[in-house]
């Protein structure tokens, strides 16, 4: 059945915070049609890869399909009465602060809003907080310092109106592609004009007109210089500054504040600062390297004082933007995720708000202070002060700050639930108790994208296996503790009518966060959702805020904070001389548990790897390929170098995304010190300190193989493949038997194995095959195995004679590592008609190859190639 006969329904990407509208076909087979719903206002119909691969990540591989305690498959009734028993139980002997949750920014909002009214309104306690905390913390701080509430002023209309677009600490062109592509159309359109401010020259630098590469952490000090020139060139504007308090002193503290610091020069610094103040119409876009850092709240009101006193905020095409992370993350933000937030911006010191959603909730128990943040969470597991723990919808283990501390403490924790989709991840290796939860596709509610539109994810397939609603899972546990009438839903329309009721009452109390407008939607309504931006009242539905010059401090100004420039916590030191940052890819999803299970984008980028500067690699001895160990007083990684002058010297830079199931040793926040900014509680993830030195393997394998493999040396990575999974291996002691080897990793007992032993040179090659056709091939030699890797890859399951040559036959050129992951375009077929028929520009690529046509995610990386290769043509 070709599906054709199934409608479209519409629903949204569950990667990133640009929140892009999808349109889902379901084929009655469990298989799925994605394409960009051409209607939603964020995306107008566009997809980046990942989006486009969803399909492919939908599928049982990896799922967990029923309940388990201890390792073992449980009905849902043992399990959560014994959820609902041991948390009781914790309570009753140890108070309610010896409990906590910790969620995810993925969550949608009814599953979110759940476990918060659960335990801030039922248990009493203030100990909920969610990976927002390592990502969006700094910026929900900075946004209440300065507006009084978590508000996001603009919009994404502001990007296509803008005349300059400022990047603060993002690389957009990665991590939020289907926005950086209307950054560029603006630039097509309107002339806009690019600025990049990042340590590192990323993907999102091509197609910039300035890079301004500062040093880690300085961003305040360059922010405080443009308040100074806007300052000294006239560019205030006095009517809008009535509105605020606080210019004054803040503009006191950038007088003070040193440029040096930024290692960049004043000419830079000068250009980028005029560019600014003659430039009405500017946007500030800001992410991670703004957020994580242990002035991540500060560097947040250093860009905010420039917006704030130019009056550029909440107009068409000028204002701060926050681009958010997980699809979900301001939705979260809203319903009160964080330890120190109530539902619908409310504020839990406030006894008044408390009151509020106290009485509203006919809550029992509200916690009078904030919760414990994510680090002080895992500190508090960690010594025992909290008895039991619940993990929903992220992956701690792999993605928290000192992460071997994290897995240690929840490993050590009383008892431990984590709700997940995935049978095996790090998190949950550590389970007392694993919830099999509903996912993506299929499970019904909301999410918020950066810019306020609220759109609805809606159920195209089945629950697969046992799975739930994590809102059914929480709403279930709830009434087994006793609450049963609190947390009597049957659907997620009744949790969002609720929820948009008690925005009413936030709305009175002086909120900016008010949908009651939508407290009123019938089931079908919710059903019929389409996104609509915050807030919905009678008085006013979506648009910006703060052009009018109200705030939500009490006096209804806004505040220009007085800030400093601080440098990381951690300090380079001679044990110790890198400065470690970390960070994404683009065809990866944080620790990769969906976007692992797409062969299409596991082959961008196929092994964890540590960028180095050529002057460091050289003084530390280190040539290309080489794998290299990396050690911090946290912990410690083995890595393969590449050598790239896009990082200074003095810094590297590794991604996030590899955990114990695809690499053990790559796991990077294992080195990533716990230190966080004072205000927000953030980690610093971008700035600790390491040392790397070669890693002197005795030995380099790569392997390809039909089926998974279970590698057992020092360093391993493994990917999925179209013909199943590679392998690249080293390892410390030498290999006896490599045949018995290769057999133990592809997992076979037997089999026709061919073999290559050249013992005086360390050369071993084996491929064994069953039925004529190849289950695995390993290739091992003393330094870094040179085959047609992408190639190789093709053949498990396939005749492959030639297998153990290496290499492709003469007439099947290797198509190298994938860059178009939508057309599926390697690098080698690119040089290849870039060199061989002359292409010039990436349109002329497109035209031959259709690389780069579909989401334009790769287009950077495609100029990258002919500049490169126009570059080597002059040289010759
Ligand atoms: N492909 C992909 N896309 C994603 C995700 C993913 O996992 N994969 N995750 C999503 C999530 S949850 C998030 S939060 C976003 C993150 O999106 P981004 O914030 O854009 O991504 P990062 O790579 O974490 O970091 C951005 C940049 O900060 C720079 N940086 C480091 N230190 C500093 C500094 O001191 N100052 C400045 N100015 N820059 C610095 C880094 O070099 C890096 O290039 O991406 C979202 N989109
Ligand atoms: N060093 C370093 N560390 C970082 C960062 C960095 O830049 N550098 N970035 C930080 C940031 S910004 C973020 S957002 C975090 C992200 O880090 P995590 O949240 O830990 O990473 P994910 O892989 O997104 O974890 C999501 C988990 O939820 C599961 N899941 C998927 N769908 C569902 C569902 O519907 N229900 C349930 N219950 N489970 C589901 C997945 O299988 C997976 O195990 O990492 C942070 N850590
Ligand atoms: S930009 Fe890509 S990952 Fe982000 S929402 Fe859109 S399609 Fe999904
Ligand atoms: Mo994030």
């Amino acid at each position: 059945m070709d599906g054709a006969g199934f409608p479209e329904t519409r629903s949204t990407c569950p990667y990133c915070g640009v929140g892009c509208g999808v349109l889902l076909r379901a084929d009655g087979q469990g298989g799925l049609d994605v394409r960009g719903d051409p209607d939603h206002p964020a995306n107008r119909g566009r997809l980046c890869s990942k989006g486009s691969a969803l399909a492919e990540t939908v599928g049982l591989e990896g799922r967990l399909l029923a309940p388990r305690i201890d390792g073992q498959d449980a009905t849902w009734d043992d399990a959560l009465t014994l959820v609902a028993d041991k948390f009781r139980a914790a309570i009753d002997t140890h108070g309610p602060d010896s409990v906590a949750f910790y969620v995810s920014g993925q969550l949608l909002t009814e599953d979110y809003y759940i476990a918060n009214k659960l335990m801030k309104g039922f248990i009493g306690s203030a100990n909920i907080d969610t990976n927002s905390r390592l990502c969006m913390a700094s910026t929900v701080a900075g946004h209440r310092r300065a507006f009084g509430t978590d508000t996001v002023p603009g919009t994404y209309e502001d990007l296509d109106e803008a005349d300059l677009v400022v990047l603060v600490g993002s690389n957009l062109a990665w991590c939020h592609p289907v926005l950086h592509q209307r950054v560029l159309a603006a630039k097509q359109a309107r002339g806009t004009k690019i600025v990049v401010i990042d340590p590192r020259r990323t993907a999102t630098c091509d197609g910039a007109d300035m890079h301004l590469p500062l040093q880690p952490g300085s961003d305040v000090a360059l922010f405080n210089r443009l308040l100074v020139t806007l300052y000294e060139g006239g560019a205030l504007d006095n009517a809008y500054l009535r509105h605020t308090q606080g210019f004054d002193a803040a503009l006191d503290a950038a007088f003070n504040d040193k440029t040096a610091v930024t290692g960049l020069s004043d000419a830079q610094i000068d250009a980028f600062c005029q560019l600014w103040m003659r430039t009405e119409k500017v946007v500030t876009v800001f992410s991670q390297g703004v957020n994580q850092s242990s002035s991540g709240s500060d560097k947040v009101n250093a860009i905010l004082n420039c917006h704030l006193a130019t009056g550029r905020i909440g107009q068409p095409g000028m204002g701060p933007l926050s681009v958010t992370g997980q699809p979900n993350a301001m939705g979260g933000r809203e319903v009160g995720g964080l330890a120190n937030m109530l539902a619908c911006h409310l504020d839990i010191e406030n006894p008044d708000h408390r009151a509020a959603v106290r009485d509203f909730w006919q809550a029992p128990a509200m916690p009078e202070a904030p919760g414990l943040k994510a680090v002080d969470m895992f500190r508090a597991v960690g010594d025992g002060r909290i008895k039991a723990l619940w993990i929903i919808h992220t992956n701690p283990a792999v993605s928290m700050p000192d992460a071997d501390a994290v897995r240690t403490a929840i490993k050590g924790c009383d008892f431990t639930v984590v709700s997940d989709i995935t049978a095996q991840t790090d998190t949950a290796r550590l389970a007392d108790v694993l919830l099999p939860a509903t996912a993506w596709a299929e499970k019904e509610g909301t999410v918020t994208n950066s810019d306020r539109t609220i759109s609805r994810q809606r159920a195209v397939l089945p629950a697969t296996g046992q799975a739930r609603p994590d809102w059914a899972i929480l709403a279930e546990v709830g009434a087994r503790m006793g609450f049963a009438k609190a947390f009597d839903y049957a659907t997620p329309a009744e949790i969002f009518r609720e929820y948009a009721a008690l925005s009413g009452i936030a709305g009175r109390l002086g909120r900016d966060f008010d949908i009651s407008g939508l407290k009123g939607l019938t089931d079908a309504g919710y059903d019929r959702l389409t996104p609509t931006r915050w807030p919905v009242t009678e008085a006013r539905q979506g648009g910006r805020f703060f052009g009018d010059g109200a705030f939500f401090h009490a006096d209804g100004k806004a505040r220009l904070l007085p800030v400093s420039h601080r440098a990381p916590a951690a300090k380079t030191a001679p044990r110790y001389p890198f400065r470690l940052n970390t960070g994404r890819v683009r065809d990866q999803w944080h620790t990769m548990t969906r976007t692992g299970l797409s062969p299409r984008l596991s082959a961008h980028l196929a092994e964890p790897f540590l960028d180095i500067h050529p002057d460091d690699a050289r003084a530390q001895g280190i040539v290309p390929a080489d794998l290299v160990r990396v050690t911090s007083p946290q912990g410690r990684a083995i890595l393969r170098a590449r050598i790239t002058d896009a990082v200074q010297p003095g810094q590297v830079f590794a991604p996030m995304h590899w955990t114990g199931e695809t690499a053990p040793s790559a796991r990077i926040d294992a080195l990533v010190a716990p230190v966080t900014d004072p205000v927000s509680g953030q980690p610093e993830s971008k700035a600790s300190v390491v040392a790397v030195q070669p890693f002197a393997a005795a030995w380099y394998g790569f392997a390809v193989s039909r089926t998974d493999m279970v590698p057992d040396c020092a360093y391993w990575a493994r990917m999925r493949t179209q013909a199943g999974w590679r392998a690249e291996l080293a390892g410390e002691a030498p290999v006896a038997d490599w045949e018995a080897e290769a057999l133990r990793l592809f997992g076979l007992p037997q089999g026709e194995t061919a073999v290559i032993l050249d013992a005086a040179r360390g050369i071993a090659r084996v491929a064994v095959f069953a039925g004529g056709r190849l289950q695995g091939a390993l290739f091992v030699a003393p330094e870094p195995v040179a085959v047609m890797r992408d190639h190789l890859a093709t053949l498990p399951g396939q005749e492959a004679h030639g297998v153990l040559s290496g290499r492709p036959p003469a007439d099947m050129p290797d198509p190298g590592p994938v860059l178009c992951a939508c057309f599926n375009v390697g690098v080698g077929t690119l040089l290849r008609a870039i060199e061989g028929d002359g292409l010039l520009s990436v349109d002329a690529v497109g035209a031959a190859l259709q690389a780069g046509t579909n989401c334009g995610s790769c287009k950077p990386e495609i100029a990258a190639l002919l500049r490169a290769a126009q570059v080597r043509e002059a040289a010759e």
